[in-house]
Parts: C-alpha cells; structure tokens; sequence
C-alpha cells in the first residue's frame, strides 16, 4: 500500500541564477514528482516557477548510479580517478593529519579553500572550511568570483560603491531597454524576466547585443545586434562620439556630477587633455571614434551604430543593462566601464527607468552570512589566480599579480607560502571550470607542488578525480539550507530535505565538526550549533529582528519561502541626482570619476584612466589570428547549471553540447551542420558536433561553458586511434569542454577571468 503522498516545499541551492520554488512529492520515502510556484500562489509578487532544470532536480541528484556513495582515498597517481573506499574515521584522521603537518611545515598561508558554488545556500562547506581554518591559525583567501571579477573591481573606481541598482520595477518607465551580453532567459537573475516581461507588455523597445542571437534575443527582443567580441567598448565609445557630436548628451548631469569629462572638469594635477572627450574626438591620437572606426572593430554598420546611438539618448530615460558575459573576457574592465559611461553621458543615472549600470546591486532586503571570525593571515589572491600560487605564490606581488592585504612594497613578494593544501567544497573550478585545463591538470598532477587536496561532491566530476581525500555529500533533496536570491529578488527560501541521506554521505558541516574536535576547537568552531539546521535557526532569528516582517521560524520551514509584501521601489544615486552638492557620490573627489586619478596612477599601459576600448588579448586585433582565426565564446546554458547537470540525460537533449558556427565559416572549412569537429589552440582541443547557424556572428563560434572533460575512449572508434590519444600527456576533450581552449592569464586590473576571449581554429574530423 503506498502512503499517503506528502508535499514539501523546498528551493534549491546551486549557483543557478535563481532560487526557484519546487513541492516534492514524496510516497514511501521516494520522490515521485516536482511541481513548482504557480501565479496564483505569488500573488502580486513574482512568481518563483523552476525551469527544466529544477523541474529534473531528483532525476540529477538522487540517481544512484552516478552519486558518489563512500568516503575514499585515493590510489592511483593523482587524477587517475583510481580510489579505494575508506571509513570516515580513516577520512577525517586522514585530512586532520596532513592539515596539522600543512600547517606546521609552510605555515596557514599555504591552506586554500577553492572557489566553489555546488552549495549557494546560507551554511555551506566552503565558508564553514574557512571558519575553521581562521581559527586554526589563517589560510589563504581571495576576491572576486568567477562571476563578476571586473564588474566587482572596476564599479567603484566610478561611482564609489557596488550598490548602483535599481529594483526592476523601475523598468516599465522605461523607455527602451538595451540588453547587452546579458541572457536572462537562460540565466534567469532572479526575477528578471518577469520584469523584462512587463516592460515589454508596458511597450517597452528591448535591444540585445550579443555575438549569438541568443535566445533572449529571440523571445524578448525586438531588435538582435549581433557584435563580435571584446569590442563593446568601441561600439560605446562611438554612441559617445555620436551622442557628443549631435549635442544629444545631458550636460547638466554631466557637469554637476561626473569629473573628467571634458578639459575643464578634469581633476586638479592631471592634463586636461586626457580628458574623455579629447579622447573620444581623436584630440591627441588623431582618430575621431566615429561610427566607421568602430564597424572595423565590431562588425556592425556604421549606420546602425548611429541609430541605436540616438535611440538611446533620445528615449529618456533609457536603460542599458549589461550581463556579466561582456566583463568576462581580457579587457572586461573596459566593457563594465564604457557603458557606465554612457549611462552618465545621457543622465540615465538616478532616475527611474533609466540604469546606472555598474554591479547592479541593491539593498532593498538585508542579506545574511555566517559569522566568520577575522582571518589571522591577511592576504588574499584574486580567486583566479590560485593554480599561480600553487606555482609560484611565494614570487608574487601586490602590482603584478594583485595580492591583496596589508602589503609594504607593492612590488615585493608578499605570500608566506606556495599553496599547499586545498580543500575542494562543493565546486568544480578545480579542474572543469577552472580556465586551460592542461595546465591546471599538468600542475595538479604534480604531488610535491600541491600536497593535499580534499574534495567533497556528489559525482565523479573531473574534479573529483584530483582528491587524495574524496568525499561523499548530500544534496538539497536530502539535506537542509536558507537560499537568498541574488539582487532582484525580495524573497527567503527555505530548503527542507526531502528524502533520506543516500548511501554515506554526509554534509560538509559535519565532517568538518570532527576536523575541528581533533584541533581542539570544537566549541569556537561550532559556537553552540551542533547542527546545519542550528545556524539556521539561529541566523534566521537575528535577520528577523531586523526584517520586521519575516514570520516565524516554523512557519517559514513549513511554507518553503517567505516573499517580502513591502519592496517600495528604489532608483540608485535619486538623492546625487536631486542634490549633487549634498549628497556626494562617495568617491575621493564626491563625482563619479569617469577620468580615475587613481587608475591613472597605476601608470599601467593596459589600465587607462578613463573607459575607452582597449583591444585585450586574443580579440579582433590579436596577430594569433593569423593561426587561430576564429573567436569563441561561451555562455550559460539552460540545460546546465555550471557543471551540473551532465549526468542527467533528458537535460542533455534540451540543449545538445555543440559549437555554433556561421555558415560562412562552416564552408570554407567543408563543415556542414551536425559534423563532428575539432576545435584547438595552443592550449587544448576539444571534440564536438557543429551547429551551423546564422545565430552567430561571422568569424566567432561558441560552445555553452560546463560540459564535463572526458578523455576516455569514444566508443566506436578505432583502438589505434584511441591508444594515440592516450598515450599524448595532452589529450583531445571528448566533451565539448571550453575550458581546455581558454587561458590562464588575468584581465589587467581585476586580474579575472576572461574566459570568453578565445581564438580557435576549427576542422571537420573524418570520422574513422
Ligand atoms: N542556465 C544557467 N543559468 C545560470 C548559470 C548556469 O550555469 N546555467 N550560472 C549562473 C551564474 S553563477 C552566473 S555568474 C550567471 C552568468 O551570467 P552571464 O555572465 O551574464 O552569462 P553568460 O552566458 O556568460 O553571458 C551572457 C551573454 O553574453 C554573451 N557574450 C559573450 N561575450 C560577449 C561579448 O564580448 N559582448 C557581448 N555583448 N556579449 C557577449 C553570451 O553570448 C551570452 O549570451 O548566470 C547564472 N545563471
Ligand atoms: N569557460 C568558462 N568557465 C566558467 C564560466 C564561464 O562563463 N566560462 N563561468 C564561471 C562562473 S560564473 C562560475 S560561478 C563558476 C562555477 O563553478 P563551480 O561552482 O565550480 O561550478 P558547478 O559546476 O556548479 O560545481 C558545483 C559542484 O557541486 C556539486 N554539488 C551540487 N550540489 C551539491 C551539494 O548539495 N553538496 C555537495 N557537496 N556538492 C554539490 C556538483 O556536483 C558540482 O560538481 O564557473 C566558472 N567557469
Ligand atoms: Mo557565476
């Protein structure tokens, strides 16, 4: 007799983009389906309905065939994949033992917690790693994410402060809307679309500028700008020239607010001649940014530089929200800059319905964080940085390599340590997300770099394969969070277990619990909490002492979510706008610093101090394209999040693994669509089935980012050709890993990832 079906809500936990709603349907322990929010149920606030992939949440996470089942050490050379299984007593005695002998040997420098966002909720392994290791002594941070390095980085320099957003209410004042690298019909932020929606029904104009007609593009926009990549920045700088040369631009705004845009509004001490419209009308470099420069650049039409210049200065108050896929590429910083400046140039800052552009975050409900003690060892590393500082840590510095933390000579080295130890939490950025994977595997492989490394997952992930400690988690089906939105979202949600632990698997917290007993730091380590669901508890009631709406505790456990009623609208700098003279920005000099003395006293080439193109690395002007022609994006695509996902076949076929390519380049090279073909560089190659398509830009390609690197043997192809591939150190991904083409090298000042700066050539493989 099957029992009565019980429904739990519960909202799931990945780095996902949203935090969708989800009812489990449990009979018999077992969860039979998953249904999601419904309008009805949201009411006047908007609807937190799951897309295919939340919808599929038991069939990825509860498939027993795939998830990692035992705790295990490893036994072949490191990334092999060969382990044995273990106890949990052997796993933390093992990890207690190397983490003293690490710590004793190079000092709490050398301990590194990797990037990781498998577990987005409130208390996840990764924080709570570093809680411990701060009080064990200090371990190595970082900055920045994989997400938004150079937005993160480069948006104060202009305005002073990360929080520039509006709440996306604003937008039905909206009187034309540019969406520019920015996809959120797959990559959701929240609740943008239902934002976007609204704008659109209130008549709203929407633009996306994008390398690939994305499928925004196609469902929301009236209007595709296909523009290669990197070149945002020129396409910016020639509105500007357009806007300036028309008299279109807002001069009050300008004049009042913004410091360094023309010679007499440049800071004290610098020359008035690097101000930003000398540079736009060619004054010192003889080349006026005209609509015609920037077609050579970019690939769009003069003509419809010039319209889409207009339209945006006309529409006021106009909204240009840029995604974070235009930051993440070697001169991202320009691009993040270039359309801050635009939103200045025509005073879409501070009023409703225009966009200040800029990180985009707002404050309209109070975030919430476990408390983490003061790191002891106060220099961090850019997070994308750290196969460098398994390298070569102890060589770097502050101004090349941009350590952070209380730093005498910024050119000396300043870490105490290689790293030396890295516990893995809950993330695949040790090898599948992590840029040019070669190398990545080529320095893990390598034992006397790094010495120990602790990763803890559901699945053999390529990742996975890298630990000498591998251990079993649980995931939000079977285990208990708070999720947050990211910033336009006014709601909390409750992530209740649904199912039973599977197999051994236990969640970070504790495991780490039994690290920190055999260091003698239970009590400081726990404070009081013996469980997750203590901290959550515990945080939830300090959040509704502040958050005076919020109900009880038990009430949101029982409802899954709590949506906020009272969420009045907020238009970012409304107060610098009104009154400049009271209300300063808060920059050094109270204006936003179009001209930055401080990035101009970096004197460094590649950091100018006012937003203007820069070519990058690997872009349009790079002479490797005489070997590697084609650029190559990556996105987010709706069948993944990140990595995961892959194990999940009915996801696969929403969005088969290929490489998009323009017809044109497709027939020079005899490649027809579904072809299978090999995309290299220097770096890496990778095999997968093109997809010829006029969705994309002439001269680029993409490929979605997070499918999983797969060197084994294909099947049906010959065993000569497959013992080849084994025997090269280097082997060809069988995945459709873009990760194995892009570089290691940081963006200039965020020192990010550009990961979506790529050349590549492409050849049609004959199948054997
Ligand atoms: N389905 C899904 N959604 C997700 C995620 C996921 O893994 N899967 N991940 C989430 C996370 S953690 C993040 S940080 C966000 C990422 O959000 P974004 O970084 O905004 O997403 P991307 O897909 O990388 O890029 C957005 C768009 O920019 C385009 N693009 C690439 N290069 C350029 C360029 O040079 N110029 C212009 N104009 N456009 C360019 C891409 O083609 C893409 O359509 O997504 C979140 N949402
Ligand atoms: N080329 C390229 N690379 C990129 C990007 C790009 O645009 N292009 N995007 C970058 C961005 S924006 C980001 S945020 C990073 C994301 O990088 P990651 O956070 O490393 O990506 P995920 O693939 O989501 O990894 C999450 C891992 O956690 C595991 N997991 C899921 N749920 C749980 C759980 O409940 N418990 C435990 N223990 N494990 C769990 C999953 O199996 C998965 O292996 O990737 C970056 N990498
Ligand atoms: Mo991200």
């Amino acid at each position: 007799m099957a029992d009565e079906t019980k429904i739990i809500p519960t909202t799931g936990r990945n780095n996902c983009g949203g935090r969708c709603l989800i009812y489990a349907h449990v009979q018999n322990g077992k969860i039979v389906k998953l249904t999601t929010d419904t309008p009805e149920a949201a009411g006047n606030t908007p609807p937190l309905t799951a897309c295919c992939r939340g919808l599929h949440y038991h069939e990825t996470f509860l498939d027993e065939s795939k998830r990692l089942r035992y705790p295990m050490k490893r036994v072949g050379a490191r990334g092999e994949g060969r382990f044995k299984r273990i106890s949990w007593d052997e796993a933390v005695e093992t990890i207690l033992r190397h983490w003293i002998r690490i710590r004793d040997a190079y000092g709490p420098g050398s301990r590194y917690v990797n990037y990781a966002t498998g577990v987005s909720g409130l208390v996840s392994g990764r924080q709570m790693a570093k809680r411990l290791l701060a009080l064990d002594g200090g371990f190595l941070d970082y900055y920045n994410s994989y997400s938004t390095a150079c937005v993160d980085t480069v948006t104060p320099y202009l305005y002073g402060t990360k929080l520039t957003g509006s709440s996306m209410d604003t937008l039905t004042d909206s009187r034309l809307i540019l969406l520019w690298g920015h996809n959120p019909a797959e990559t959701i932020f929240d609740s943008t679309l239902y934002y976007l929606r609204q704008a659109k029904e209130a008549g709203v104009p929407i633009i996306c500028l994008d390398p690939r007609q994305s499928d925004t593009a196609k469902a929301l926009a009236d209007e595709w700008i296909g523009i290669r990549p990197g070149t945002d920045a020129a396409l910016m700088d020639a509105m500007a020239y357009v806007i300036i040369r028309e008299g279109l631009f807002d001069r009050e705004f300008i004049e009042s607010c913004c410091q360094g845009f023309t010679k007499e509004t440049m800071p004290q001490g610098e020359d008035p001649s690097d101000c930003y419209f000398s540079y736009v009308l060619g004054e010192k470099d003889g080349q006026a940014k005209t609509p015609r420069w920037a077609e050579r650049l970019t690939g769009v039409p003069a003509g419809k530089i010039e319209d889409l210049a207009r339209r945006y200065a006309l529409a006021r108050p106009a909204a240009l929200i840029p995604g974070y896929g235009g930051q993440r590429h070697a001169a991202g910083e320009q691009f993040v800059r270039g359309a801050i400046m635009l939103a200045c140039l025509t005073g879409n800052v501070g009023v409703s319905g225009g966009w200040a552009a800029g990180c985009g975050y707002l404050n309209r409900h109070k975030k919430i964080h476990i408390p983490s003690p003061v790191n002891p060892y106060d220099r961090s590393i850019s997070v994308f940085m750290w196969t460098d500082a398994i390298l070569r840590g102890r060589q770097m510095t502050a101004r090349a390599d941009g350590v952070r933390g209380t730093i005498g000579d910024p050119d000396a080295p300043c870490l105490d340590s290689n790293i030396k130890m890295i516990l893995n939490l809950a993330g695949n950025c040790l090898v599948n997300q992590h840029s040019d994977i070669n190398r990545t595997a080529r320095i893990l492989r390598d034992e006397s770099l790094c010495e120990f490394i602790v990763v803890s997952d559901l699945f053999m992930t390529s990742s996975a394969k890298f630990a000498d400690i591998l251990l079993p988690g649980l995931s939000f089906l079977e285990s208990e969070n708070i999720t947050q939105p990211w910033e336009c979202g006014d709601f909390l949600g409750y992530n209740n277990r649904c199912v039973e632990p599977l197999f051994e698997g236990r969640q970070e917290y504790d495991w780490l619990k039994e690290v920190a007993a055999g260091l003698g730091l239970y009590q400081e380590f726990t404070a009081g909490h013996e469980t997750v669901e203590d901290w959550l508890q515990d945080t939830y009631e300090k959040l509704r002492l502040e958050e005076r709406e919020l109900p009880p505790f038990e009430q949101f456990k029982r409802e899954g979510v709590y949506r906020y009623q009272n969420n009045p609208r907020t238009v970012a700098f409304a107060d610098q706008r009104r009154d400049p003279e009271r209300f300063p920005f808060p920059t050094p000099s109270g204006r936003i610093e179009i001209y930055s003395p401080r990035l101009a006293a970096m004197n460094d080439r590649e950091i100018p101090p006012i937003p203007r193109y820069m070519p990058g690395f690997e872009g349009v002007e790079d002479p490797r394209r005489e070997k590697y022609p084609l650029q190559l994006v990556g996105w987010h695509t709706k069948r993944r999040c990140h990595s995961i996902h892959e194990t999940n076949e009915a996801l696969c076929a929403v969005d088969p693994q290929a490489l998009w390519i323009h017809p044109a380049d497709a027939g020079r090279r005899g490649i027809a669509d579904g072809d299978l073909v090999r995309v290299y560089n220097g770096r890496g190659a990778t095999i997968l089935p093109a997809k010829v398509t006029e969705r994309i830009v002439e001269g680029v390609t993409a490929m979605s980012q997070g499918a999983w690197y797969r060197t084994e043997e294909k099947p049906g192809r010959t065993a000569e050709r497959n013992a080849a591939e084994r025997n090269t150190a280097e082997r060809t991904d069988l995945g459709g890993n873009i990760n194995v083409l892009t570089t290691s090298r940081p963006t200039p000042l965020a020192k990010g990832n550009p990961q979506h700066s790529n050349l590549v050539e492409v050849e049609r493989i004959v199948r054997d």
